[in-house]
Protein backbone atom coordinates (compact mmCIF):
# COMPACT_ATOMS: atom_id res chain seq x y z
CA UNK A 1 0.00 0.00 0.00
CA UNK A 2 1.61 3.60 -0.77
CA UNK A 3 2.54 5.56 1.74
CA UNK A 4 0.20 8.29 3.26
CA UNK A 5 0.23 11.34 5.03
CA UNK A 6 -2.66 10.68 7.67
CA UNK A 7 -0.65 12.30 10.42
CA UNK A 8 -0.99 15.87 9.32
CA UNK A 9 -4.56 15.77 10.15
CA UNK A 10 -4.10 13.78 13.49
CA UNK A 11 -5.19 15.64 16.62
CA UNK A 12 -3.30 14.03 19.33
CA UNK A 13 -3.63 13.30 22.96
CA UNK A 14 -1.18 12.61 25.25
CA UNK A 15 -1.41 9.67 28.02
CA UNK A 16 0.94 9.44 30.64
CA UNK A 17 0.20 6.00 32.24
CA UNK A 18 1.27 6.40 35.51
CA UNK A 19 -1.23 9.27 36.28
CA UNK A 20 -4.09 8.77 33.59
CA UNK A 21 -6.89 6.41 35.52
CA UNK A 22 -6.74 3.48 37.70
CA UNK A 23 -9.24 1.43 36.43
CA UNK A 24 -7.87 -1.36 38.37
CA UNK A 25 -8.10 0.53 41.95
CA UNK A 26 -4.63 0.72 42.51
CA UNK A 27 -1.96 3.43 43.69
CA UNK A 28 -0.74 4.06 39.78
CA UNK A 29 -2.91 4.02 36.63
CA UNK A 30 -3.24 1.30 34.43
CA UNK A 31 -4.16 -0.37 30.52
CA UNK A 32 -8.20 -0.89 31.56
CA UNK A 33 -8.30 2.31 32.86
CA UNK A 34 -7.63 4.14 29.71
CA UNK A 35 -9.33 1.40 27.63
CA UNK A 36 -11.94 3.34 29.60
CA UNK A 37 -11.47 7.17 28.36
CA UNK A 38 -11.28 6.16 25.18
CA UNK A 39 -14.96 7.49 24.22
CA UNK A 40 -13.98 10.17 26.59
CA UNK A 41 -10.84 10.92 24.13
CA UNK A 42 -12.71 11.09 21.21
CA UNK A 43 -15.56 12.98 22.31
CA UNK A 44 -12.63 15.90 22.81
CA UNK A 45 -12.21 15.68 19.19
CA UNK A 46 -8.85 14.03 19.26
CA UNK A 47 -8.03 11.25 16.46
CA UNK A 48 -4.83 9.93 18.08
CA UNK A 49 -3.61 8.79 21.14
CA UNK A 50 0.04 8.84 22.44
CA UNK A 51 1.18 6.60 25.44
CA UNK A 52 4.21 7.27 27.50
CA UNK A 53 6.25 4.45 28.29
CA UNK A 54 4.14 1.74 29.55
CA UNK A 55 7.05 -1.16 28.99
CA UNK A 56 8.82 -3.27 32.26
CA UNK A 57 10.86 -0.56 33.97
CA UNK A 58 12.27 -0.47 37.37
CA UNK A 59 11.01 3.05 37.20
CA UNK A 60 13.84 5.29 37.70
CA UNK A 61 12.93 7.89 35.14
CA UNK A 62 9.26 7.15 35.07
CA UNK A 63 9.12 4.31 32.42
CA UNK A 64 11.60 6.11 30.22
CA UNK A 65 14.39 3.37 31.61
CA UNK A 66 12.91 -0.22 29.69
CA UNK A 67 13.96 -3.00 31.01
CA UNK A 68 12.16 -5.10 28.16
CA UNK A 69 10.40 -3.52 24.86
CA UNK A 70 8.05 -6.48 24.52
CA UNK A 71 6.76 -6.82 28.07
CA UNK A 72 4.82 -3.79 30.12
CA UNK A 73 4.75 -2.48 33.58
CA UNK A 74 2.97 -5.28 35.45
CA UNK A 75 0.96 -2.03 37.61
CA UNK A 76 -0.68 -1.31 34.31
CA UNK A 77 -1.55 -4.42 32.70
CA UNK A 78 -0.10 -7.32 30.18
CA UNK A 79 1.11 -7.67 26.59
CA UNK A 80 -2.57 -8.81 25.98
CA UNK A 81 -4.10 -5.59 27.97
CA UNK A 82 -1.56 -3.79 25.35
CA UNK A 83 -3.40 -5.41 22.32
CA UNK A 84 -6.55 -4.57 23.70
CA UNK A 85 -6.04 -1.19 23.95
CA UNK A 86 -4.91 -0.77 20.19
CA UNK A 87 -7.86 -2.74 19.37
CA UNK A 88 -9.99 -0.90 21.23
CA UNK A 89 -8.83 2.41 19.69
CA UNK A 90 -8.85 0.93 16.35
CA UNK A 91 -12.88 -0.03 17.21
CA UNK A 92 -13.44 3.48 17.84
CA UNK A 93 -11.48 5.16 14.70
CA UNK A 94 -8.42 6.34 16.99
CA UNK A 95 -5.02 5.61 16.19
CA UNK A 96 -2.14 4.96 19.01
CA UNK A 97 0.94 5.43 18.83
CA UNK A 98 3.66 4.55 21.68
CA UNK A 99 6.89 6.07 22.86
CA UNK A 100 9.63 4.72 21.63
CA UNK A 101 12.57 4.95 23.39
CA UNK A 102 15.80 3.81 21.78
CA UNK A 103 18.88 5.84 22.70
CA UNK A 104 19.30 4.03 26.32
CA UNK A 105 18.28 1.11 28.49
CA UNK A 106 17.45 0.25 31.89
CA UNK A 107 20.38 -0.72 33.27
CA UNK A 108 17.92 -4.01 34.30
CA UNK A 109 17.58 -5.03 30.46
CA UNK A 110 19.16 -8.11 29.69
CA UNK A 111 21.28 -6.94 27.31
CA UNK A 112 23.36 -4.19 29.44
CA UNK A 113 23.38 -7.03 32.19
CA UNK A 114 25.25 -9.42 29.43
CA UNK A 115 27.06 -6.49 28.71
CA UNK A 116 28.43 -5.64 31.52
CA UNK A 117 29.33 -8.69 32.69
CA UNK A 118 32.64 -9.49 30.86
CA UNK A 119 34.75 -7.50 28.40
CA UNK A 120 34.68 -10.28 26.66
CA UNK A 121 31.26 -11.18 26.54
CA UNK A 122 29.39 -10.58 23.23
CA UNK A 123 26.88 -8.03 24.25
CA UNK A 124 29.92 -5.66 25.49
CA UNK A 125 29.63 -3.86 22.42
CA UNK A 126 26.33 -3.06 22.51
CA UNK A 127 26.98 -0.10 24.95
CA UNK A 128 29.42 2.42 25.39
CA UNK A 129 32.66 1.60 27.85
CA UNK A 130 35.60 3.33 27.44
CA UNK A 131 38.73 2.78 30.02
CA UNK A 132 39.33 5.91 32.75
CA UNK A 133 41.45 9.19 32.27
CA UNK A 134 43.95 9.41 35.16
CA UNK A 135 45.04 13.62 35.90
CA UNK A 136 48.83 14.35 36.49
CA UNK A 137 47.70 13.07 40.31
CA UNK A 138 47.12 9.47 39.13
CA UNK A 139 43.57 10.39 40.37
CA UNK A 140 41.14 8.69 37.96
CA UNK A 141 38.87 10.25 35.53
CA UNK A 142 36.19 9.92 33.38
CA UNK A 143 36.85 9.35 29.47
CA UNK A 144 35.89 13.23 29.16
CA UNK A 145 34.07 16.10 30.76
CA UNK A 146 30.02 15.48 29.43
CA UNK A 147 27.43 16.33 31.95
CA UNK A 148 24.50 14.15 31.63
CA UNK A 149 21.11 15.36 31.06
CA UNK A 150 20.77 15.07 34.92
CA UNK A 151 23.46 16.97 36.64
CA UNK A 152 25.84 14.22 37.02
CA UNK A 153 28.91 13.26 34.49
CA UNK A 154 27.84 11.05 32.05
CA UNK A 155 29.88 8.16 32.55
CA UNK A 156 29.66 5.70 35.83
CA UNK A 157 32.67 3.97 37.16
CA UNK A 158 31.85 -0.17 36.95
CA UNK A 159 33.75 -1.65 39.36
CA UNK A 160 33.65 -5.50 37.87
CA UNK A 161 34.86 -4.70 34.19
CA UNK A 162 37.01 -1.65 35.68
CA UNK A 163 35.62 0.72 32.74
CA UNK A 164 33.19 3.88 32.63
CA UNK A 165 30.02 3.13 30.55
CA UNK A 166 28.50 6.43 28.91
CA UNK A 167 24.58 7.56 30.19
CA UNK A 168 23.22 10.79 28.42
CA UNK A 169 20.71 10.51 30.88
CA UNK A 170 20.28 8.71 34.64
CA UNK A 171 23.10 6.51 35.48
CA UNK A 172 20.38 3.78 35.58
CA UNK A 173 19.97 4.72 31.90
CA UNK A 174 22.89 3.74 29.56
CA UNK A 175 23.42 4.36 26.28
CA UNK A 176 23.12 1.78 23.62
CA UNK A 177 25.86 1.27 21.00
CA UNK A 178 23.99 2.36 17.63
CA UNK A 179 27.27 1.53 15.96
CA UNK A 180 27.06 -1.59 16.02
CA UNK A 181 24.78 -2.97 13.44
CA UNK A 182 23.81 -5.76 15.63
CA UNK A 183 22.58 -4.11 18.48
CA UNK A 184 20.75 -1.49 15.60
CA UNK A 185 19.08 -4.40 14.35
CA UNK A 186 18.21 -5.98 17.45
CA UNK A 187 16.89 -2.48 18.73
CA UNK A 188 14.56 -2.11 15.42
CA UNK A 189 12.90 -5.50 15.92
CA UNK A 190 12.67 -5.81 19.65
CA UNK A 191 11.36 -1.84 20.08
CA UNK A 192 9.41 -0.93 16.70
CA UNK A 193 8.82 -4.50 14.91
CA UNK A 194 7.33 -6.09 17.88
CA UNK A 195 4.88 -3.69 18.21
CA UNK A 196 4.09 -2.53 14.99
CA UNK A 197 2.59 -6.10 14.24
CA UNK A 198 0.59 -5.20 16.80
CA UNK A 199 -1.31 -2.91 15.35
CA UNK A 200 0.49 0.46 16.34
CA UNK A 201 0.12 3.32 14.27
CA UNK A 202 3.83 4.89 14.88
CA UNK A 203 6.14 6.09 17.57
CA UNK A 204 6.83 9.19 19.68
CA UNK A 205 10.71 8.98 19.44
CA UNK A 206 12.34 10.30 22.67
CA UNK A 207 15.65 12.08 22.19
CA UNK A 208 15.73 11.09 18.52
CA UNK A 209 18.82 12.89 17.67
CA UNK A 210 21.10 11.28 20.05
CA UNK A 211 21.88 8.23 18.87
CA UNK A 212 25.32 8.92 16.50
CA UNK A 213 27.84 9.78 19.29
CA UNK A 214 31.52 11.34 18.15
CA UNK A 215 33.11 7.79 18.65
CA UNK A 216 36.08 9.93 19.85
CA UNK A 217 34.28 11.50 22.51
CA UNK A 218 36.45 14.85 22.46
CA UNK A 219 35.64 16.91 25.55
CA UNK A 220 33.00 19.57 25.20
CA UNK A 221 34.26 23.63 25.18
CA UNK A 222 34.75 25.09 29.08
CA UNK A 223 31.00 26.98 29.45
CA UNK A 224 31.00 27.12 33.40
CA UNK A 225 34.73 27.52 35.05
CA UNK A 226 33.95 26.29 38.42
CA UNK A 227 32.96 22.78 37.29
CA UNK A 228 34.84 19.65 35.39
CA UNK A 229 31.82 18.56 34.04
CA UNK A 230 30.23 20.53 31.11
CA UNK A 231 27.10 20.82 28.76
CA UNK A 232 28.21 18.78 26.40
CA UNK A 233 24.48 18.73 24.17
CA UNK A 234 26.04 20.21 21.33
CA UNK A 235 28.75 17.28 20.77
CA UNK A 236 25.88 14.50 21.39
CA UNK A 237 22.88 16.24 19.13
CA UNK A 238 23.02 15.26 15.78
CA UNK A 239 26.03 13.05 15.22
CA UNK A 240 27.71 11.76 12.05
CA UNK A 241 25.48 8.79 11.64
CA UNK A 242 22.04 10.13 12.53
CA UNK A 243 20.51 10.41 9.07
CA UNK A 244 22.04 6.91 7.84
CA UNK A 245 19.85 5.20 10.90
CA UNK A 246 16.79 7.51 10.66
CA UNK A 247 16.52 6.23 7.06
CA UNK A 248 16.83 2.12 8.08
CA UNK A 249 14.23 2.94 10.20
CA UNK A 250 12.34 5.39 7.87
CA UNK A 251 12.36 1.91 5.86
CA UNK A 252 10.56 -0.61 8.54
CA UNK A 253 7.97 2.59 9.59
CA UNK A 254 6.71 3.06 5.97
CA UNK A 255 6.41 -0.43 5.41
CA UNK A 256 3.48 -0.30 8.45
CA UNK A 257 2.57 3.18 7.11
CA UNK A 258 3.41 4.58 10.54
CA UNK A 259 4.09 8.06 11.80
CA UNK A 260 6.85 9.59 13.66
CA UNK A 261 7.40 12.08 15.82
CA UNK A 262 10.82 12.84 17.03
CA UNK A 263 12.16 14.96 19.88
CA UNK A 264 14.35 17.04 18.54
CA UNK A 265 16.98 19.19 21.31
CA UNK A 266 19.70 21.51 19.98
CA UNK A 267 18.44 21.95 16.68
CA UNK A 268 17.86 25.61 15.64
CA UNK A 269 18.50 25.74 12.28
CA UNK A 270 15.06 24.96 10.00
CA UNK A 271 17.64 23.38 7.23
CA UNK A 272 19.30 20.66 9.53
CA UNK A 273 15.35 20.53 10.68
CA UNK A 274 14.14 20.25 7.45
CA UNK A 275 16.74 16.64 6.89
CA UNK A 276 14.60 14.76 9.66
CA UNK A 277 11.37 15.91 8.15
CA UNK A 278 10.79 16.05 5.04
CA UNK A 279 8.73 13.85 3.12
CA UNK A 280 10.84 12.77 0.33
CA UNK A 281 13.90 11.90 2.95
CA UNK A 282 11.63 9.27 4.70
CA UNK A 283 13.23 9.92 8.31
CA UNK A 284 10.75 11.60 10.98
CA UNK A 285 6.99 12.66 9.86
CA UNK A 286 7.74 15.59 12.42
CA UNK A 287 9.85 16.41 15.58
CA UNK A 288 9.17 18.52 18.69
CA UNK A 289 11.31 21.56 18.96
CA UNK A 290 12.08 22.46 22.67
CA UNK A 291 12.26 25.99 22.28
CA UNK A 292 8.57 26.58 22.71
CA UNK A 293 8.80 25.37 26.14
CA UNK A 294 12.63 26.39 27.07
CA UNK A 295 11.48 29.85 26.40
CA UNK A 296 10.87 31.46 30.34
CA UNK A 297 13.63 28.76 31.66
CA UNK A 298 17.18 30.37 32.02
CA UNK A 299 19.75 28.82 29.46
CA UNK A 300 22.38 28.04 31.84
CA UNK A 301 20.18 26.82 34.54
CA UNK A 302 17.65 24.72 34.07
CA UNK A 303 15.01 25.23 36.96
CA UNK A 304 15.59 29.28 36.85
CA UNK A 305 12.26 30.67 35.74
CA UNK A 306 13.43 34.17 33.61
CA UNK A 307 9.27 34.99 33.12
CA UNK A 308 7.43 34.86 29.89
CA UNK A 309 8.37 36.99 27.08
CA UNK A 310 5.02 37.34 24.27
CA UNK A 311 7.62 38.59 21.88
CA UNK A 312 9.40 35.21 22.14
CA UNK A 313 6.79 33.83 21.62
CA UNK A 314 5.16 35.17 18.69
CA UNK A 315 8.83 34.88 17.13
CA UNK A 316 9.22 30.83 17.92
CA UNK A 317 5.42 30.76 16.62
CA UNK A 318 6.54 32.18 13.50
CA UNK A 319 9.46 30.37 13.08
CA UNK A 320 8.12 26.76 13.14
CA UNK A 321 4.39 27.88 11.44
CA UNK A 322 6.26 29.59 7.92
CA UNK A 323 9.23 26.43 8.31
CA UNK A 324 6.53 24.24 6.27
CA UNK A 325 5.76 26.85 3.66
CA UNK A 326 7.35 25.75 0.17
CA UNK A 327 8.73 22.63 1.28
CA UNK A 328 7.75 18.99 1.96
CA UNK A 329 8.30 19.30 5.78
CA UNK A 330 5.40 19.40 8.73
CA UNK A 331 5.40 20.80 12.18
CA UNK A 332 3.74 20.29 15.49
CA UNK A 333 1.82 22.83 17.54
CA UNK A 334 2.60 21.70 21.73
CA UNK A 335 2.97 23.86 25.05
CA UNK A 336 2.79 20.72 27.25
CA UNK A 337 4.01 16.97 28.26
CA UNK A 338 5.11 15.12 30.48
CA UNK A 339 8.33 17.04 30.93
CA UNK A 340 6.57 20.48 31.76
CA UNK A 341 4.98 22.90 33.86
CA UNK A 342 1.34 24.08 32.61
CA UNK A 343 0.79 25.81 30.22
CA UNK A 344 -1.52 27.93 32.08
CA UNK A 345 1.03 28.33 34.77
CA UNK A 346 3.37 29.35 32.61
CA UNK A 347 2.42 31.05 29.42
CA UNK A 348 -1.03 32.29 31.04
CA UNK A 349 -2.49 32.96 34.45
CA UNK A 350 -3.61 30.07 36.29
CA UNK A 351 -5.29 32.22 39.58
CA UNK A 352 -8.40 31.30 40.33
CA UNK A 353 -9.71 34.31 38.59
CA UNK A 354 -8.07 33.86 34.70
CA UNK A 355 -7.48 30.37 34.58
CA UNK A 356 -10.59 29.29 32.95
CA UNK A 357 -9.70 32.10 30.36
CA UNK A 358 -6.10 31.40 29.97
CA UNK A 359 -6.93 27.80 29.41
CA UNK A 360 -9.38 28.79 26.89
CA UNK A 361 -7.32 31.34 24.94
CA UNK A 362 -3.92 28.60 25.09
CA UNK A 363 -6.57 26.33 23.54
CA UNK A 364 -7.20 28.52 20.31
CA UNK A 365 -3.83 28.68 19.72
CA UNK A 366 -3.25 25.18 19.66
CA UNK A 367 -6.29 24.89 17.52
CA UNK A 368 -5.58 27.35 14.57
CA UNK A 369 -1.95 26.71 14.18
CA UNK A 370 -0.61 24.90 11.35
CA UNK A 371 0.75 21.08 11.69
CA UNK A 372 -0.24 18.84 14.28
CA UNK A 373 -1.53 19.99 17.11
CA UNK A 374 -0.60 17.92 20.68
CA UNK A 375 -2.86 18.32 23.76
CA UNK A 376 -1.50 16.41 27.38
CA UNK A 377 -3.44 14.83 29.87
CA UNK A 378 -5.59 17.44 31.75
CA UNK A 379 -4.73 20.24 29.75
CA UNK A 380 -8.23 19.90 27.97
CA UNK A 381 -9.11 20.34 32.08
CA UNK A 382 -7.02 23.77 32.61
CA UNK A 383 -5.00 21.70 35.14
CA UNK A 384 -2.52 24.12 36.62
CA UNK A 385 0.53 23.67 38.50
CA UNK A 386 1.33 22.35 41.72
CA UNK A 387 1.02 25.06 44.56
CA UNK A 388 4.04 26.54 45.51
CA UNK A 389 3.91 25.37 49.26
CA UNK A 390 5.06 22.18 48.12
CA UNK A 391 8.20 20.70 49.94
CA UNK A 392 11.26 19.11 48.03
CA UNK A 393 10.15 15.77 49.15
CA UNK A 394 6.41 15.55 47.37
CA UNK A 395 8.49 16.24 43.99
CA UNK A 396 9.32 12.82 42.52
CA UNK A 397 11.08 13.08 39.33
CA UNK A 398 15.19 12.89 39.27
CA UNK A 399 15.52 15.49 37.33
CA UNK A 400 14.71 18.11 40.17
CA UNK A 401 15.89 15.62 42.99
CA UNK A 402 19.33 15.64 41.01
CA UNK A 403 19.10 18.78 40.32
CA UNK A 404 18.49 20.24 44.18
CA UNK A 405 21.26 17.43 45.09
CA UNK A 406 23.84 19.39 42.80
CA UNK A 407 22.89 22.85 44.25
CA UNK A 408 22.93 21.38 47.77
CA UNK A 409 26.16 19.98 47.24
CA UNK A 410 27.32 23.31 45.38
CA UNK A 411 26.96 24.95 48.70
CA UNK A 412 23.18 26.09 48.90
CA UNK A 413 21.62 26.58 51.89
CA UNK A 414 18.07 25.22 52.92
CA UNK A 415 16.80 28.76 52.95
CA UNK A 416 18.25 29.55 49.12
CA UNK A 417 16.83 26.07 48.41
CA UNK A 418 13.16 26.66 49.67
CA UNK A 419 13.37 29.59 47.46
CA UNK A 420 14.45 27.95 44.24
CA UNK A 421 11.31 25.40 44.90
CA UNK A 422 8.58 28.12 46.10
CA UNK A 423 9.94 29.72 42.46
CA UNK A 424 11.86 27.96 39.71
CA UNK A 425 11.40 24.51 40.51
CA UNK A 426 7.39 25.70 41.52
CA UNK A 427 7.66 26.61 37.99
CA UNK A 428 9.18 24.13 35.58
CA UNK A 429 9.18 21.33 37.18
CA UNK A 430 8.30 17.81 35.19
CA UNK A 431 6.09 16.84 38.07
CA UNK A 432 3.75 19.80 37.85
CA UNK A 433 2.28 17.55 35.01
CA UNK A 434 2.17 14.36 36.26
CA UNK A 435 -0.15 14.71 39.54
CA UNK A 436 -2.97 12.56 38.77
CA UNK A 437 -5.71 13.84 36.37
CA UNK A 438 -8.17 15.38 38.02
CA UNK A 439 -11.77 13.33 36.89
CA UNK A 440 -14.22 13.87 39.94
CA UNK A 441 -14.44 16.14 42.73
CA UNK A 442 -14.94 12.94 45.10
CA UNK A 443 -12.47 10.71 47.14
CA UNK A 444 -9.14 10.62 45.24
CA UNK A 445 -10.30 12.81 42.34
CA UNK A 446 -11.95 10.03 40.91
CA UNK A 447 -8.48 8.89 39.84
CA UNK A 448 -8.41 5.68 41.44
CA UNK A 449 -10.81 4.05 44.25
CA UNK A 450 -11.43 5.58 47.84
CA UNK A 451 -9.24 4.50 50.53
CA UNK A 452 -6.16 3.80 48.58
CA UNK A 453 -2.82 6.32 48.67
CA UNK A 454 -2.29 7.65 44.61
CA UNK A 455 1.46 7.08 44.06
CA UNK A 456 1.50 11.00 43.78
CA UNK A 457 -0.20 13.76 45.33
CA UNK A 458 -3.08 15.37 43.95
CA UNK A 459 -3.41 18.76 43.72
CA UNK A 460 -5.44 20.53 45.82
CA UNK A 461 -7.49 22.33 43.46
CA UNK A 462 -9.25 18.81 42.27
CA UNK A 463 -12.70 20.47 43.48
CA UNK A 464 -12.50 22.95 41.61
CA UNK A 465 -10.94 22.07 38.79
CA UNK A 466 -12.34 18.33 37.53
CA UNK A 467 -13.76 17.02 34.53
CA UNK A 468 -16.91 15.57 35.97
CA UNK A 469 -17.78 19.02 36.74
CA UNK A 470 -16.93 20.34 33.21
CA UNK A 471 -18.79 17.74 31.15
CA UNK A 472 -22.09 19.44 32.67
CA UNK A 473 -21.30 23.07 31.80
CA UNK A 474 -21.21 24.37 28.52
CA UNK A 475 -18.72 27.04 29.60
CA UNK A 476 -16.18 24.24 30.78
CA UNK A 477 -12.38 24.48 29.10
CA UNK A 478 -13.78 20.81 28.34
CA UNK A 479 -16.45 22.58 26.34
CA UNK A 480 -14.72 25.11 24.55
CA UNK A 481 -11.92 22.12 23.77
CA UNK A 482 -14.00 20.65 22.22
CA UNK A 483 -15.76 23.86 19.85
CA UNK A 484 -12.57 24.97 18.99
CA UNK A 485 -11.43 21.38 17.75
CA UNK A 486 -14.70 20.70 15.84
CA UNK A 487 -13.76 24.16 14.24
CA UNK A 488 -10.32 23.25 13.84
CA UNK A 489 -11.20 19.86 11.71
CA UNK A 490 -14.31 21.65 9.63
CA UNK A 491 -12.01 24.32 8.51
CA UNK A 492 -8.65 22.25 8.14
CA UNK A 493 -7.48 24.30 5.12
CA UNK A 494 -7.07 26.65 7.20
CA UNK A 495 -6.01 25.58 10.27
CA UNK A 496 -4.71 22.42 9.83
CA UNK A 497 -2.88 23.51 6.48
CA UNK A 498 -3.21 26.97 6.00
CA UNK A 499 -0.31 29.61 5.69
CA UNK A 500 0.42 31.38 8.99
CA UNK A 501 1.07 35.14 8.83
CA UNK A 502 2.12 37.26 11.61
CA UNK A 503 0.33 40.25 12.31
CA UNK A 504 2.48 43.50 13.67
CA UNK A 505 0.01 44.42 16.62
CA UNK A 506 0.38 47.67 18.63
CA UNK A 507 -1.58 46.57 21.65
CA UNK A 508 0.38 45.48 24.63
CA UNK A 509 -0.46 41.87 25.34
CA UNK A 510 -1.88 41.05 21.82
CA UNK A 511 -1.10 37.76 19.79
CA UNK A 512 -2.64 38.36 16.03
CA UNK A 513 -2.27 36.03 13.02
CA UNK A 514 -4.15 35.29 9.90
CA UNK A 515 -4.69 31.57 8.71
CA UNK A 516 -4.61 31.37 4.82
CA UNK A 517 -6.22 28.60 2.93
CA UNK A 518 -3.16 27.77 0.41
CA UNK A 519 -5.33 27.52 -2.80
CA UNK A 520 -7.57 30.35 -2.46
CA UNK A 521 -6.09 33.21 -0.47
CA UNK A 522 -9.48 35.10 -0.23
CA UNK A 523 -10.36 32.57 2.69
CA UNK A 524 -8.79 33.25 6.02
CA UNK A 525 -9.55 33.19 9.05
CA UNK A 526 -8.04 35.52 12.16
CA UNK A 527 -7.17 34.84 15.47
CA UNK A 528 -6.89 37.81 18.36
CA UNK A 529 -5.47 36.47 21.65
CA UNK A 530 -5.02 38.47 24.41
CA UNK A 531 -1.96 37.42 26.73
CA UNK A 532 -2.51 40.40 29.42
CA UNK A 533 -4.92 40.70 32.26
CA UNK A 534 -6.66 43.47 30.98
CA UNK A 535 -9.50 44.34 28.42
CA UNK A 536 -8.07 45.52 25.15
CA UNK A 537 -9.43 46.56 21.93
CA UNK A 538 -7.68 45.85 19.14
CA UNK A 539 -8.08 46.74 15.74
CA UNK A 540 -8.23 44.44 12.91
CA UNK A 541 -5.02 43.75 10.87
CA UNK A 542 -4.16 45.51 7.70
CA UNK A 543 -4.05 42.03 6.32
CA UNK A 544 -7.64 41.56 7.18
CA UNK A 545 -9.41 44.10 6.59
CA UNK A 546 -10.72 43.73 3.08
CA UNK A 547 -12.64 40.50 3.76
CA UNK A 548 -15.61 40.47 5.68
CA UNK A 549 -14.93 39.05 9.15
CA UNK A 550 -17.77 37.04 10.74
CA UNK A 551 -16.95 35.63 14.89
CA UNK A 552 -16.47 32.04 14.91
CA UNK A 553 -15.59 31.33 18.25
CA UNK A 554 -14.96 33.87 21.58
CA UNK A 555 -13.82 32.54 24.83
CA UNK A 556 -16.35 35.59 26.38
CA UNK A 557 -19.25 37.05 25.18
CA UNK A 558 -18.63 40.51 24.44
CA UNK A 559 -20.76 43.22 23.65
CA UNK A 560 -18.18 44.71 20.63
CA UNK A 561 -16.37 42.53 18.63
CA UNK A 562 -13.02 44.14 18.45
CA UNK A 563 -12.66 43.86 22.67
CA UNK A 564 -11.04 41.00 24.39
CA UNK A 565 -11.71 40.26 27.86
CA UNK A 566 -8.39 39.44 30.12
CA UNK A 567 -6.73 36.30 28.70
CA UNK A 568 -9.37 36.21 25.88
CA UNK A 569 -9.40 35.01 22.22
CA UNK A 570 -11.73 35.75 18.94
CA UNK A 571 -11.43 33.54 15.92
CA UNK A 572 -12.81 35.22 12.91
CA UNK A 573 -13.49 33.43 9.43
CA UNK A 574 -14.00 34.96 6.00
CA UNK A 575 -17.48 35.13 4.50
O1 LIG B 1 13.33 13.95 27.48
C1 LIG B 1 14.47 14.47 26.87
C2 LIG B 1 14.94 15.74 27.40
O2 LIG B 1 15.80 16.33 26.80
C3 LIG B 1 14.38 16.26 28.69
O3 LIG B 1 15.19 15.68 29.67
C4 LIG B 1 14.38 17.75 28.82
O4 LIG B 1 15.66 18.25 28.54
C5 LIG B 1 13.99 18.18 30.21
O5 LIG B 1 12.77 17.61 30.55
C6 LIG B 1 13.86 19.68 30.31
O6 LIG B 1 12.88 20.18 29.46
C7 LIG B 1 12.95 12.65 27.21
C8 LIG B 1 11.71 12.27 27.99
O7 LIG B 1 10.64 13.05 27.57
C9 LIG B 1 12.00 12.40 29.45
O8 LIG B 1 10.86 12.16 30.23
C10 LIG B 1 13.11 11.42 29.77
O9 LIG B 1 13.52 11.58 31.10
C11 LIG B 1 14.32 11.57 28.87
O10 LIG B 1 13.97 11.72 27.49
C12 LIG B 1 15.22 10.36 28.95
O11 LIG B 1 14.61 9.26 28.35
Amino acid sequence: PPKTTWWRDAIIYQIWPKSFYSANGGSTGDINGIISKLDYIKSLGANTVWLSPHYASPNIDEGYDISDYESINPDYGTVEDAERLIRECHQRGLRIIFDLVINHTSDQHKWFQESRSSKDNPKRDWYIWRPAKYDEQGNRQPPNNWSSCFSQSAWTWDEKTQEYYLHLFAIEQPDLNWSNDECRHTIYKSAMEFWLERGVNGFRVDTVNMYSKPMDFPDAPIQDKTKFIQNASSLFCNGPRMHEYLTEMGEILDRYDAMTVGELPCTPETADVLRYVSLSSSELSMVFQFDIVDLDRSPSDLFVDVGFNLNIFKDITNKWQTFIDGNDGWTTVFLENHDQGRSISRYADDSPKNRVASAKMLATYLATLSGTPFIYQGQELGMSNVPSSWQANEYKDLNTINYLAEKREGGAGEKELAKMLATGINKLARDNARTPVQWTSGPNAGFTKEGVQPWMRINDNFKQINAEDQLQKEDSVLAYYKRILALRKEHSDLFTHGRFLLCPTQEEGIFAFIKRDRRSESKLALVVLNFSDKVVNFTVPQEAQLVKLTLAIETHETSSTDELEPFGAKVFLSV
